[in-house]
């Protein structure tokens, strides 16, 4: 058998799925109702194969961006597999198109699943192969646009599984209506739980500035994009009048929007989506910018990896779970004591059941 480091990329096999979702997510920026997931294998002639999986929010981009994958796999075959190295490659191929959106998706799924292959290869974890260690990782679970009542019960249930904090989904159209979800969920975790709020960018920076000032006895940890993900000064404007830490992350394309965001003073803390900041080397280099700016990081879907990213991160944060893709994923996150505990499983914790993807296949 090759040796690690004679690991030669063979192939790329893609499957395009619609995963259905127990309970709907709405936001005040659309509604979630399913998980649309492209599953990409990468195959080596060391028998390891390499597993990623990324979301593409709406079933309108499955099948593009199960296409795009496919299409960069004669960029990637007959190489050597070497995760930093290709990923550079990639990027520069990109220029000319751009490396964000569709395209950042299929560049994600073919990083993650080199690294999952490396990992596989080196038979350790990624923590492992990169020569981290467990880290203490708080962990808050969601709450949907749901009004005062189904906020308050989904809260509830979210306290007793042993969550740390808790985030709900706001930017009601009535203030009034805001402040008694909000006083609700206060009540229903009592005074030891965090909560964070999620606007999904509905306000505009004046009515954000507003909305914040009502918060500022309610013990927030953060508020989450108020605003337009990319629009940075409006952010800085809101984060400089409001006496709640911002937070913003989600949306960021690559590492250079992260720059950008920082160089604005957009946001107070980072959350980072493995997917959309670049797989794991951005990921790693967006961790790096981070420390530097002494940012604290979360992280945003994707909890199996990114509880290992964040054992990497030096100023890790909260890991935000979400279990749409437990039914798909042969070993689902584990959390002991509302704490991510990474386990034991070598690779990225990608690895999905065959007849669960084949059952929800659309290809
Ligand atoms: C979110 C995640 C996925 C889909 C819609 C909204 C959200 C979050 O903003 O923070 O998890
Ligand atoms: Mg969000």
């Amino acid at each position: 058998m090759p040796t690690p480091s004679q690991a030669i990329i063979t192939g790329v096999e893609v499957l395009a799925i619609r995963l259905p979702m127990e309970k709907e997510h709405k936001t005040a920026s659309g509604i979630v109702s399913e998980s649309p997931l492209v599953l990409t294998t990468i195959y080596t002639n060391t028998g390891i194969t390499g597993h990623s999986i990324v979301f593409t929010y709406t079933p309108i981009a499955l099948k593009p961006v199960a296409d795009l994958v496919m299409n960069m796999s004669p960029l990637i075959e007959k190489q050597v597999l070497a995760p930093i190295a290709l990923e550079q490659q990639l990027s520069s191929r990109f220029r000319l198109l751009g490396s964000q959106g569709l395209v950042g998706m299929a560049l994600a799924a073919i990083d993650m699943a080199l690294w999952d292959a490396h990992a596989k290869l080196h038979d350790c974890n990624l923590v492992q192969l990169l020569g981290g260690a467990q880290k203490t990782i708080p962990v808050y679970g969601a709450i949907g646009f749901e009004g005062e009542k189904g906020s308050a019960e989904t809260a509830t249930q979210l306290a007793q599984a042993g969550f740390r904090g808790v985030k709900a989904k706001v930017g009601y159209p009535d203030i009034a209506e805001e402040l008694r979800v909000v006083s609700a969920i206060r009540n229903a975790v009592g005074p030891t739980i965090d909560i964070m709020l999620d606007y999904n960018q509905c306000l505009t920076p004046t009515e954000a500035i507003e909305r914040t000032k009502r918060f500022n006895d309610a013990e927030i940890t953060w508020i989450e994009e108020p605003t337009l993900a990319h629009d940075y000064k409006g952010h800085s404007i809101v984060k400089n009048t409001s006496s709640i830490p911002i937070q913003c992350g989600e949306n960021w394309w690559n590492t250079l929007d992260l720059q950008h965001a920082l160089d604005a003073n957009a946001s107070d803390f980072v959350m980072l989506d493995v997917m959309k900041i670049g797989g794991v080397s951005g990921w790693l280099r967006a961790a790096a910018i981070c420390a530097s700016h002494q940012k604290l990081v979360s992280t945003h879907l994707w909890p199996e990896v990114s509880a290992q990213l964040l054992c990497l991160t030096p100023t890790a944060h909260w890991l935000e779970y979400c279990d749409w893709w437990n039914p798909l994923l042969k070993e689902p996150l584990q959390i002991e004591n509302g704490l991510a505990k990474v386990g034991d499983s070598t690779g990225l914790g990608m690895d999905w059941d065959d007849d669960v993807a084949a059952q929800f296949s659309i290809n």
